[in-house]
């Protein structure tokens, strides 16, 4: 099908184009849904994902010639831009000598030494290397249950933390732009421990605790939930989350997956001075890479096999080239801390989005902390999962489509962050900001 086709010309329109299209009607009879991760199928933005060649910098470049300016950042990880050079040459360097060994390597001691450093809540603790945020999450949460010998959990309505079985309750992200908050083929045992309270409402938790007392093992939050839009912890929400389960005998989890080294050095903890019990880090930690950690509290961490009797494996754990692109990502980031540069760019951007929307009167609240945000398109204040679910997806899908043809790529989803990296610089927030006022006029005349 592609073989008679004529290579792109080079194009600021990033719609999915003949190639694209082409390799998705491919894809599809392959791969279910012709994606190998939900939301990159564009179902809530028209469904026609472009496809992507490669990617440096702030910059993606598309199968059809797009070159767009990229706010997706692999969903996190791109921090410092894609393919950062000493990031390419340190996992290069390291694949020379081998790529998996299944084996203690002295590059995981040096990293796990480096997260006790960096993240507040493992110094003095211990820490186990994982391939994703869903087996940092589901591993951490194993090990709550191991050391509390309690069953039930608590999760945010919206709240995601990867796909594990428990944790398909009220899930955000993919889960929630394609409307399946729970999903099939989880059995109703599987989700019975695990209780949803609405983020940001103390209430709700404090009722939660008081109904099922003595029998939680720990509450999971993103302590800025990137999973429902970027949505802000209100003043003192984390201290009294810290407060209650501290009270209650129950253990607190930072799903750090997202805000680990993107909101600072020590993440969303050191930024708001909250150490919980455990964290899971993900996404910037492993530069791109397939690596993911998750630790903490001495004792707790004491449970986990062969130290313990929790049992988590990994063939790939703490594998070679994951190992080292993380080490540079940290000394990089250790080396010349971004957070005031990231800051500076990311607000720009936002009210730029604000100030496009109000000259078209078009109805928007944009949430954002550091180099996270999500424009919403509704009347805010957006606190939680239910605020989020007001914005008007179908103008969100068109402002989606309009960015896309002028050059910007952004989460294909209402209820994601936007990520801003390093590699974001004038000219590209300038490209943004006029997309953006292109689409805002757009979305009055024709959503
Ligand atoms: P992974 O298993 O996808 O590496 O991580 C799961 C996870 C855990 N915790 C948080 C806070 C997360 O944001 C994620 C994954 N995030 C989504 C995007 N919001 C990954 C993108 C996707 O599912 O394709």
């Amino acid at each position: 099908m592609t073989a008679k086709m004529a290579e792109p010309e080079p194009t600021r329109d990033g719609r999915a184009g003949p190639w694209s299209r082409a390799l998705f009607a491919r894809a599809e009879r392959v791969i279910p849904g012709g994606v190998n991760s939900p939301v990159r199928a564009f179902a809530a933005v028209g469904g026609e994902p472009p496809f992507v060649v490669r990617a440096h910098g702030a910059h993606i470049v598309t199968r059809d010639g797009a070159t767009l300016v990229d706010y997706v950042g692999t969903w996190g990880p791109a921090l410092l831009g894609h393919a950062h050079p000493e990031i390419v040459e340190a996992v290069c360097r390291a694949a020379r000598d081998g790529l998996s060994f299944g084996a203690a390597t002295a590059a995981e001691v040096e990293l796990a030494e480096r997260l006790c450093e960096l993240v507040p809540s493992l110094r003095g603790g211990l820490v186990r290397l994982v391939c994703s945020g869903t087996e940092a999450t589901m591993s951490a949460l194993r090990v709550a249950r191991g050391f509390t010998g309690r069953d039930k959990i608590v999760k945010m309505d919206g709240g995601y933390h990867g796909h594990a079985d428990m944790l398909l309750a009220n899930a955000g992200s993919g889960a929630a732009t394609l409307g399946i908050p729970g999903s099939k083929g989880v059995p109703d045992a599987a989700v019975r421990d695990t209780l949803t309270v609405p983020f940001n409402d103390v209430e709700a938790l404090e009722r939660c605790f008081s109904q099922h007392r003595g029998v939680i093992a720990a509450v999971i939050v993103e302590p800025v939930p990137g999973n429902m839009g970027c949505v802000l912890p209100q003043p003192n929400y984390l201290q009294r989350i810290r407060e209650l389960t501290m009270t209650e005998g129950v253990l607190l989890i930072f799903d750090e997956v997202m805000t680990g080294f993107r909101l600072a050095l020590g993440g969303a903890q050191e930024l708001f001075g909250i150490t919980p019990d455990l964290t899971c880090l993900g996404k910037v930690v492993g530069g791109g890479l397939p690596l993911a950690a998750y630790g903490g509290r001495r004792d707790v961490m004491a449970s986990v096999a062969p130290l313990g009797a929790v049992y988590q494996a990994g063939t790939l754990s703490g594998n070679p080239l994951g190992t080292a692109a993380a080490l540079t990502t940290l000394e990089l980031l250790r080396r010349d801390p971004p957070y005031a540069q990231l800051e500076t760019s990311a607000r720009h951007v936002c009210e730029a989005l604000l100030k496009a929307a109000q000259v078209h009167g078009v109805a928007l609240t944009c949430n954002r902390i550091g180099s996270m945000l999500t424009p919403f398109f509704c009347d805010g204040p957006v606190l939680d999962h239910a605020d989020a679910q007001k914005s008007d997806r179908r103008r969100f899908a068109s402002f989606h489509r309009d960015l896309l043809m002028r050059g910007v790529y952004v989460p294909p989803s209402q209820f994601e962050s936007w990520f801003v990296s390093t590699a974001h610089d004038a000219r590209t927030l300038e490209t943004t900001v006029a997309a953006a006022e292109a689409a805002f006029a757009n979305i009055v005349l024709h959503a």
